[in-house]
């Protein structure tokens, strides 16, 4: 298929609670949406860098200098075979994995409209048709609110609930909450923001039946992570140390996790989430569907591959109404509360509708590519 057109369009939309990680605090989501034309249809991805480089080291600017000047000439204009001919186009490119996701997904979701089948098809899943999801809830400014956070989420249908920490707000909140939930799928998510000198502290988590901890140490950092791991019972998952299969392969020969946060975009693509996911179910990993606070057209690419078979654990994917007051994509997304799931999208492609009028509203950049 000839790629006849890609777009860059950069919003930026009102979180409807601020997110606050060992990081930083959000309040507002900025993302890049990619949209590729082909034999009439549109194919839309997600680059979910961040204004800032606190999670990774690509930013929105990062993203849009790597997509304009690298990796759209290598494909607009050209006649692609398949995804997998995208991102072997940009092999040669070092590092910029969700630059190179959004344009790879974008294609993704393009041939799996041509093809008129869900995108989870065409990636080998869809053996469900629907994801159990879970919560991720930010460090909150007192105990008191976290557990009346905690409480609404329960109340709303949510099964899962991952709580971020930090040095000074990890086991208190955690026991508070363990103690209010006796029997709830809970876990912690650091975002590298403790040091191996520190493992006592994740000695003490093992009392508290958590799913598993979340990138405890360095961002760059697998070899800690391992002796991490053989000293504490709950698992490691990891997220940021894992940027390619590369990573992936390392880990897992090192025993530096026992589960893999899968986000699509922080791995370069859908071709690469699928070889992981691949390694994954060899080496005998959990794994599940990460967020990064998507539109509805990253959530929905997560949803297509999280119907993979391992994916084993409840995803960082919830409804549409905890990001967004109103999102750019239709339908919003809704949790169904008897499960804690969210259903697939059924229709071909991503399967959701993206409002330009609603873009163009949140639009801050837009510049489209020919050859
Ligand atoms: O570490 O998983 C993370 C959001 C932004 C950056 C990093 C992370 C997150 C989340 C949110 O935890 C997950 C979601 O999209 O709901
Ligand atoms: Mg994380």
């Amino acid at each position: 298929m000839r790629l006849e057109r890609i777009e860059l369009h950069h919003i930026s939309q009102q979180l409807v609670h601020p997110f606050r990680t060992s990081f930083g605090a959000q309040l507002e989501r900025a993302c890049i949406l990619v949209a590729v034309y082909g034999e009439g249809l549109v194919g839309w991805g997600e680059c979910t860098a961040s204004i800032d480089p606190g999670y990774s080291y690509e930013t929105i600017e990062t993203a849009w200098h790597i997509l304009k000047d690298f990796l759209i000439p290598a494909v607009v204009g050209q006649n692609l075979s398949s995804p997998q001919d995208v991102a072997a186009r940009f092999g040669w490119v070092r590092g910029h994995a969700m630059a190179k996701a959004s344009l790879e997904n974008a294609v993704w979701d393009l041939m799996a409209q041509a093809q008129a089948v869900p995108l989870a098809a065409l990636l080998g899943g869809g053996g469900r048709d629907r994801v159990e999801v879970g919560v991720s809830i930010g460090i909150q400014p007192t105990l008191a609110a976290l557990l009346e956070r905690v409480n609404q989420f329960v109340a709303r249908g949510y099964g899962r609930i991952k709580m971020k920490i930090e040095p000074g707000w990890e086991l208190e909140p955690l026991s508070a909450v363990r103690q209010q939930h006796p029997t709830i799928k809970l876990m912690a998510d650091a975002n590298s923001a403790f040091t191996l000198a520190q493992a006592g502290l994740f000695q003490e988590m093992d009392s508290l039946d958590l799913l598993m901890i979340e990138q405890p140490l360095y961002y760059d950092d697998i070899i800690d992570h391992a002796k991490l791991q053989a000293r504490i019972k709950t698992p490691i998952c990891l997220d940021e140390s894992i940027h390619s299969p590369h990573h992936a392969r390392w880990a897992i020969e090192l025993n530096a996790c026992r589960i893999i946060n899968m986000k699509v975009s922080r791995v370069g693509g859908l071709s690469n989430a699928l070889a992981i996911h691949t390694m994954c179910a060899e080496a005998g990993l959990g794994m599940w569907c990460g967020g990064m606070l998507e539109t509805g057209v990253g959530r929905a690419t997560n949803l297509h591959l999280a119907t993979l078979p391992n994916f084993t654990l409840p995803g960082d994917i919830s409804a549409t109404d905890r990001y967004y007051a109103q999102d750019i994509a239709e339908p919003a997304f809704a949790l169904n509360t008897a499960d804690s799931t969210i259903t697939v999208p059924t229709g071909p492609g991503i399967g959701v509708e993206v409002m330009l009028d609603r873009v163009q509203k949140v639009r801050v950049r837009y510049e489209a590519f020919e050859s």
